[in-house]
């Protein structure tokens, strides 16, 4: 493994300008430190913007920041303040952001803006392709850079590319908005791993990928052309250790060496015993929900007067992104709301809500999480929230209550915590009178689990699961080209097949010989088709079958004037050199009566799912429904035929968007054995794309060469990529 590239929108340093000289001051967001223990080893880069505009670095100071820069591992791309106005605060962040947050009507779509989005990805790959080698790990941050994997791939196309989403991926009906959709999939498909912090928006995505780009998903893995592309959850943990002794400390240190705030809290909390403290703390998002939490705190001391003179809320609210005009409008609504509620309900000795807009240090954010009573954070959508796990880290002594809204990320690993729906003010209301109430037993019983859990998967981890995964992935990857059909390996089948006296050859058809097709009637031989199955067929000493799960009066449209020798239905049914065909099979269909309304009723509830009947099989298609839908049903299908055919002799098959019900004596390995047993056969070859011609792979003798088309799991030794690969091989069976 070569070296690791890291690259996000912003460097795990911040540099200031000042007086001419230049000061790195590490950041401290969740990221920076997430990344710590990937980025620390020595053989590691950072890439990123550094804050500052190509207009802000003067011209002589250009050589000293890339100095600093290289001191903590960086290398930073340079941005025009243009660039920064149309990829950052426009296409991220009036865009992206919104729509990924479920706030479509904030989403602008600009073309310009998505135009210099895309060209500054392209300023982010470039600047990863100057420093990358084909064995370097890199791996892609966030909603800024989407496209950056597959302009990586175009010109890397064996490195390792790792991609997280620290936001939510939304359901595919507003993914689908997006003028720009397919660009942004494709984008991401440029990695090897794709990771979101839960599984809710693993499955928006793949869902996402189905629709709008057609690609075939089966569990977690994506195929698309040559490659697989695995999607997975990840959920972002904290430094669990920095927290945690971070607060013991606080709590040891002398009062003098206590922060002004930490004695001030604590002096409010001497005058009263019973006085509660509500923490809020967040970035200034409208996704954030800081609004509508200080219209639920109204209805709270409305429903609860008791507490008016007892309760108080501390909101911090971290200046963020200030330029974009909806940001700018909430903060004047929340200064607004501040302001008229204090104002309603302040008393001479009581203001209800503390209200900061600012970032505070480090230890003041300690501070404040040791001081409060409860934690009350309650986004509207958030990727994860970070700050919800840190006020449980600093809960040494495991008091203290968490609300955390159920559309947070962390909310699916916090469930001890009090969650509630954050349109819901009676609940809220209620959650604050129960938080105030809680025993302390039972705060430290729910403190317990959740920092077990908190210090067990912590940001380290985190960051090592997904470079591990995305390592196994390459592996993965690497031990499948190692089956790939390759021109070496093709040369030592040909040999032996050059000398062989009696070849066998069984070729499967649809997705094999010719490509799928939804309409299955459409997907009939073409001439250059025909012209090499000729050649085949008139090749001394070569059996050829088509075997084929099709109905044999297509196959007789299609090929008995051709005297190929055929074997369709999966095996009921022979035709060998122009024969009609006869049964290879003796197999019952008495079954038919008692299973066709059953696909019937399948039918009528899944629209574009239609029945194929043959003499001894029942087909139910769904290529043609939509994709999730589809595969629901089939699940469903799969569990009434189960409890329906018992004890009957029936086996059902799940191939290509199809599956298929008929004799359980009846499949292409039983067959393909049965001719097998005709001749003595020195060369022996099986080729197939589905589900169906597994049997044949299983079940031909070791010595048989069997080929898989596609890369899906498989018992076959070697594998082509498409059609086209399966043809050219035929054709070097002439040579
Ligand atoms: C995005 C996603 C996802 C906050 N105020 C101060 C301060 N902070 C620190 C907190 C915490 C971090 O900033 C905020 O992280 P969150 O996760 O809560 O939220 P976002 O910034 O929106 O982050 C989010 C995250 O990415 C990670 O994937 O969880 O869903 O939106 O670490 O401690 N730190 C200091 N002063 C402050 O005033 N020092």
């Amino acid at each position: 493994m070569g070296k690791t590239i890291i690259i996000s929108n912003r460097l795990p340093v911040q540099l200031q300008i000042s007086n001419g000289s230049i000061t790195a001051i590490p950041s401290v967001g969740g990221l920076a430190t997430g990344m710590k223990s990937v980025h620390s080893g020595g053989d590691s880069l950072w890439i990123g913007w550094s804050g500052l505009t190509e207009e802000e670095i003067p011209e002589d100071l250009e050589g000293e920041i890339d100095d600093a820069l290289a001191k903590h591992g960086s290398s930073k791309v340079g941005l025009t303040e243009d660039e920064v106005a149309g990829f950052y605060f426009g296409f991220s962040n009036r865009t992206i952001w919104p729509l990924f947050h479920y706030f479509l009507e904030y989403s602008e779509f600009e073309l310009d803006s998505w135009n210099t989005y895309k060209a500054v990805n392209q300023k982010f790959a470039d600047a990863i392709l100057e420093k990358a080698t084909e064995d370097d790990v890199i791996w892609v941050h966030d909603y800024q850079l989407m496209l950056v994997p597959q302009m990586v791939r175009e010109k890397r196309p064996n490195v390792a590319i790792g991609f997280f989403l620290h936001i939510p991926f939304p359901s595919y009906e507003i993914f689908r908005t997006l003028p720009w959709r397919k660009e942004i999939l494709e984008g991401l498909l440029g990695s090897d791993l794709i990771g979101f912090h839960i599984y809710d928006y693993e499955r928006h995505f793949l869902s996402s990928v189905r629709r709008l780009l057609g690609l075939e998903v089966s569990f977690n893995d994506i195929y698309q052309n040559n490659r697989i592309i695995k999607v997975d959850s990840f959920p972002m943990g904290i430094d669990y250790k920095k927290f945690s002794e971070a607060a013991l400390e606080h709590g040891q240190r002398d009062p003098e060496a206590q922060s002004e705030l930490r004695l001030r809290l604590g002096k409010h909390k001497t005058n009263d015993p019973e006085a509660k403290f509500l923490l809020s703390i967040d970035r200034l998002d409208y996704s954030k929900g800081i609004a509508k939490r200080l219209y639920a705190f109204e209805y709270f001391l409305n429903k609860y007067p008791q507490y008016k003179e007892k309760v108080r809320l501390i909101i911090l609210a971290v200046p963020s992104r200030s330029n974009v005009p909806q940001y700018q409008l909430l903060k004047r609504e929340i200064d607004e709301l501040v302001g008229r509620i204090n104002g309603e309900f302040s008393t001479v000795s009581w203001t209800p809500i503390w209200y900061f807009y600012r970032s505070m240090p480090f230890e003041d954010l300690i501070d404040l999480y040791t001081s409060s009573d409860i934690a009350w954070l309650t986004p509207l959508r958030d990727g994860m929230n970070l700050v919800a796990k840190e006020y449980i880290a600093t809960r040494t002594d495991r008091t203290g209550v968490l609300i955390l809204s159920e559309m947070a990320g962390s909310a699916n690993e916090m469930n001890e915590a009090l969650l509630i729906n954050p349109n819901n003010f009676e609940q809220i209301a209620d959650t604050i009178y129960e938080a105030i109430n809680m025993p302390k037993e039972e705060q430290q019983q729910r403190n317990e689990q959740l920092q077990k859990r908190l210090q067990r998967y912590n940001v380290e981890k985190w960051a090592q699961s997904f470079m591990n995964s995305l390592l196994d992935q390459k592996e993965r990857d690497a031990a499948h080209v190692s089956r790939k059909l390759t021109d070496n390996r093709l040369q030592t089948i040909l040999d032996v097949y050059g000398k062989a006296e009696k070849r066998l050859l069984f070729l499967d058809y649809d997705g094999t010989l010719a490509g799928f097709h939804n309409d299955p009637q459409k997907a009939s031989p073409d001439k250059a088709l025909y012209e090499l199955l000729d050649a085949l067929h008139q090749q001394e000493g070569t059996d050829l079958y088509l075997i084929s799960g099709r109905d044999k009066d297509t196959f007789t449209r299609w090929f008995l004037a051709k005297k190929y020798n055929m074997i369709v239905e999966h095996g009921v049914w022979i035709s060998k050199r122009g024969e009609d065909f006869r049964l290879l099979e003796n197999v019952k269909n008495d079954w038919m009566e008692k299973i066709r309304p059953v696909l019937e009723s399948f039918v009528d509830r899944t629209p574009g799912s239609f029945i194929e009947e043959k003499n001894y099989s029942l087909a139910w298609h769904y290529r043609k429904t939509d994709p999730d839908f589809g595969n629901l049903r089939a699940t469903e299908l799969t569990t009434v035929l189960t409890s329906l055919i018992g004890t009957d002799d029936l086996s059902v098959l799940n191939g290509n968007k199809v599956m298929e019900i008929k004799s359980s004596n009846v499949n292409k390995g039983r067959a393909s054995v049965r001719i097998l047993g005709e001749a003595n056969y020195n060369f022996v070859f099986a080729i197939g794309d589905d589900w169906t011609d597994e049997f044949m792979f299983q079940e031909l003798p070791e010595s048989a060469t069997t080929v898989k088309v596609g890369r899906q799991k498989t018992q076959a030794k070697y594998f082509v990529e498409n059609t086209a690969e399966v043809r050219e091989l035929l054709r070097s069976f002439l040579k």
